[in-house]
């Protein structure tokens, strides 16, 4: 059994008055800066990029950039503090767009700085055939360039053509593809159509995949446009059904998810027999009439707890974020949240900062591309979660060196992060990001400034003295 509420967001502060925020909302939706309310945090939203075509794929890159695909062909880099975009690839004249294709799904190599690849999958033409493939590139600081197409020729079409692509922790790499309106493919283990493909990073097919000779993992997929890999170790999907049955799945090695005989749950008479005779593998949940489920994404952090340890979910046609909540194993569904309900614009994708924002990608009011340029990256924050010293104070490793000060905390990029000794003694001072690279380090003595310029975001600094004792702490710039 499942309960789902629905809490429509109160817009409790604007900062213009009445008159403004008509005007406002007619020339640019949802540009203002606004505070929401979940269950009891209080969220701000703040527009991050507006008068962007269709953002498809949003990811959080370890340079603390927000990842961009547009569905007409271009990568970005997007400045989450400013948003700046730094165009990275500008494929448009081979990039095939119209309805549900385009630039789409894509995923970063989860060591970076050794091997800047990405990996995105988009759609082409072939003659007069709408083909699908997935290509790697490589970021060399300021461009992609060099690709390597992994898989191609995938038959497409207009719609249902799935993309979303994630990479799992043994490095191999999950990609869906829709059933290309074609209902005779997804059952058909020898067709890549209407299934989840599972391949090496070099586009190889791993030996321990169901069938070592091919690149399904699983099969009977409508059009899934939503892979997550939750810390419970559970794959989980969305998927678009026809006119019925949404779905939420937990994807497995081998599994036949039922599509097209099978819609949403085995409960029919034709549906039982099929799922008994196939072992079918039935959703979490489903959803009539459709909402349109897109993007999946775990959130663990605890700055905004009624989304703390849940997996979340952006939804296009009902313009909603879902919040589902599992027991400990992940297999059990314990309830679902429905946030974000009446704000107005379909979410199509959404990414998480290490520091526990959520930006989610906007995609206008109704199904089509009929406003070109007029979508958004939108931030949701807890901002009080960051005033909160108990929050983001430093943790003292050794209580003897009391009077040593790194602050302020949270500090502003681009300003003194201001370094305090007592006794004017020397230290070395050392800052690491989230994923253990040093951006700061230097020796000091006394009172020091050091320059947070081109920093943002959660890093760890530890302060060591001559003496060898050491004080360590966590910052937060943004
Ligand atoms: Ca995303
Ligand atoms: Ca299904
Ligand atoms: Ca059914």
């Amino acid at each position: 059994m499942l309960l789902e509420s629905c809490l429509t967001i109160k817009r409790i502060k604007m900062k213009n008055n009445f008159t403004l925020l008509i005007l406002f909302m007619c020339a640019f939706s949802i540009s203002a800066q606004t505070t929401f309310t979940l269950d009891s945090t209080e969220l701000t939203s703040r527009v991050v990029k507006d008068s962007i075509d269709i953002p498809w794929e949003i990811v959080w890159g370890p340079d603390d950039h927000i990842w961009m695909t547009e569905r007409f062909g271009r990568v970005s880099r997007v400045n989450p503090k400013t948003g700046n975009q730094q165009v990275l690839l500008d494929l448009s004249g081979e990039v095939y767009e119209r309805s549900e294709t385009g630039m789409l799904g894509m995923a970063l190599h989860p060591d970076f700085d050794n091997s800047p690849h990405v990996f995105i999958a988009y759609t082409y033409l072939s003659g007069n055939s709408i083909r699908e493939r997935l290509v790697r590139f490589n970021y060399d600081g300021s461009q992609l360039i060099a690709a390597d197409t992994l898989i191609e020729n995938i038959i497409g079409n207009n719609t249902h053509v799935g993309a979303r692509v994630i990479i799992l922790p043994d490095n191999t790499l999950l990609m869906s593809t829709g059933d290309a309106q074609n209902r005779s493919l997804p059952q058909n283990k020898s067709s890549v159509v209407g299934k989840i493909l599972r391949l090496n990073l070099d586009g190889s097919i791993p030996t321990d995949n169901p069938n070592p000779n091919s690149y399904v993992w699983s099969f009977g997929h409508r059009n899934a446009q939503g892979l997550w890999r939750a810390p419970n170790g559970k794959i989980y999907s969305s998927e678009h059904g026809p006119t019925t049955d949404d779905e939420l799945n937990i994807v497995t090695a081998g599994g036949n998810f039922g599509w097209p005989d099978v819609e949403g749950f085995c409960d029919s008479p034709p549906e039982n027999v099929f799922c008994s005779a196939n072992n079918v593998v039935e959703p979490l949940a489903a959803w009539t009439p459709t909402i349109a489920p897109s993007d999946i994404i775990w959130y663990s952090h605890p700055a905004i707890p009624e989304l703390t340890d849940k997996l979340l979910m952006t939804v296009l046609k009902d313009k909603s974020l879902i919040a589902f909540e599992f027991n400990a194993a992940g297999d059990v569904l314990l309830n679902q949240t429905k946030y974000l309900k009446g704000d107005g614009d379909r979410l199509r994708d959404v990414c998480v900062s290490p520091d526990g924002k959520i930006y989610l990608a906007t995609n206008g009011a109704s199904w089509s591309n009929s406003r070109p340029f007029s979508h958004s990256i939108i931030e949701l924050s807890n901002t009080a979660y960051y005033s909160n010293d108990t929050n983001t104070s430093s943790i003292t490793v050794n209580s003897t060196l009391d009077g040593i000060r790194v602050g302020p905390n949270p500090v502003v990029s681009g300003e003194a992060l201001n370094l305090f000794i007592p006794r004017k003694e020397i230290g070395q001072f050392t800052m690491t990001d989230v994923v253990g690279r040093t951006v700061l380090s230097a020796t000091v003595e006394g009172n020091t400034g050091m320059s947070t310029e081109g920093l943002n975001g959660v890093y760890f600094w530890k302060l060591s003295l001559e003496n060898g004792v050491a004080k360590e702490g966590k910052l937060v710039i943004h």
